[in-house]
């Protein structure tokens, strides 16, 4: 017997959304610089549920689509790098980005145009003219979700693919708190629709490079364990990126293992950005009880209870330093 689809949460108002969306006639479809599969999922299911209603819709990223999304049905149609067709679009849909900046465009890109912004951030910084921001929801994919069915539009087998990598993602494939058992549901109905979970986590996990797996065990070599075995620390440098030949998507979940030790709390992530060496990544994951949200906002950043980051400026020894004392004082 197949379950009848129900939304995750009844009680978030989409309508000024469903609005917003049925008056515009260009409408761009955006998520966060260094995009994950939330972001990315988000988009491609918002984009075919729109493009089905007749809608002319484009989506942009600063970063495009990394490898491990190339899968979904229209990762080709995502546009990178500056937004050439200023004016464009009526309104735009900003999907899992806390923060204006976090979107990587300059402000003249949104000129005219009405924002939604669509996200589960706590920390999120409410920027657009319509927000539906929840931080009940797991993943974003989640939330569009709810938005398909709040619009009565079809269920298709390709959505059900792009918010079930949102999902699976979001929530470190269903093992995260945010897993309830209402996402089980919904990731059975997502099943039932189309999505396939083997398939989906090939191509999501199962696909690395060999570069990238050079990186993985470079990275895994610069493990240091502080805090009397409470914190764990792996790093990114330029000679790493130089000497295995991956680049910034490869970076993609080894911060996970550096959580994944026994006693650890509190898992960072340093990284150098590509483009700027005195411009450092800082990815944080907690594992029971320690607030990483809290933790990056104390250094400028945001993110969720379990997973956040920020950026900071400065040589490396410096960076290292803050954060150490960031995280002493989350660890108490
Ligand atoms: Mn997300």
């Amino acid at each position: 017997m197949k379950m009848s689809p129900t939304p995750l949460f009844n009680d978030v108002d989409w309508q000024p959304v469903i609005d917003a969306m049925e008056r515009a006639e260009h409408i761009v479809l955006i998520t966060h610089c260094n995009p994950d599969g939330d972001g990315i999922g988000a988009q491609q299911a918002l984009y075919e549920t729109l493009t089905s209603t007749g809608k002319q819709v484009r989506m942009h990223n600063r970063d495009g689509v990394p490898r491990i999304y190339q899968f979904l049905e229209y990762a080709g149609k995502v546009g990178r790098g500056d937004w050439q067709q200023p004016q464009w679009a009526d309104l735009i849909i900003a999907l899992d980005c806390g923060a204006f900046g976090r979107l990587g465009m300059p402000e003249s890109f949104f000129n005219g145009a009405k924002m939604i912004n669509i996200d589960h951030h706590a920390s999120n910084k409410l920027f657009g003219d319509i927000n539906v921001v929840d931080a009940r929801y797991c993943a974003t994919g989640a939330m569009i979700y709810d938005l398909i069915l709040a619009m009565q539009a079809p269920l298709t087998a390709s959505a059900a693919t792009a918010i079930y990598a949102a999902v699976m993602t979001d929530t470190a494939s269903f093992r995260l708190s945010s897993a309830t058992p209402a996402v089980y549901r919904l990731a059975a109905c997502l099943i039932e629709a189309g999505a396939e979970p083997w398939p989906i986590s090939v191509n999501v996990y199962e696909s690395r490079s060999l570069a990238g797996m050079k990186m993985m065990t470079a990275c895994l070599d610069t493990l240091e364990i502080k805090h009397e075995g409470k914190s764990a620390w792996i790093y990114v440098t330029e000679d790493i990126y130089r000497n295995t030949g991956a680049d910034v998507e490869d970076t993609e979940g080894l911060i996970d293992y550096a959580r994944s030790i026994d006693g650890v709390e509190v898992a960072v992530f340093i990284r150098v950005d590509e483009h700027d060496s005195s411009r450092w990544k800082i990815s944080f994951r907690g594992k029971i009880w320690a607030n990483v949200g809290h933790l990056a906002a104390s250094l400028g950043g945001g993110g969720h209870a379990y997973a956040a980051g920020c950026v900071l400026q400065g040589v490396f020894h410096d960076v290292c330093e803050q954060v150490e004392q960031a995280v002493s004082r989350t660890l108490g």
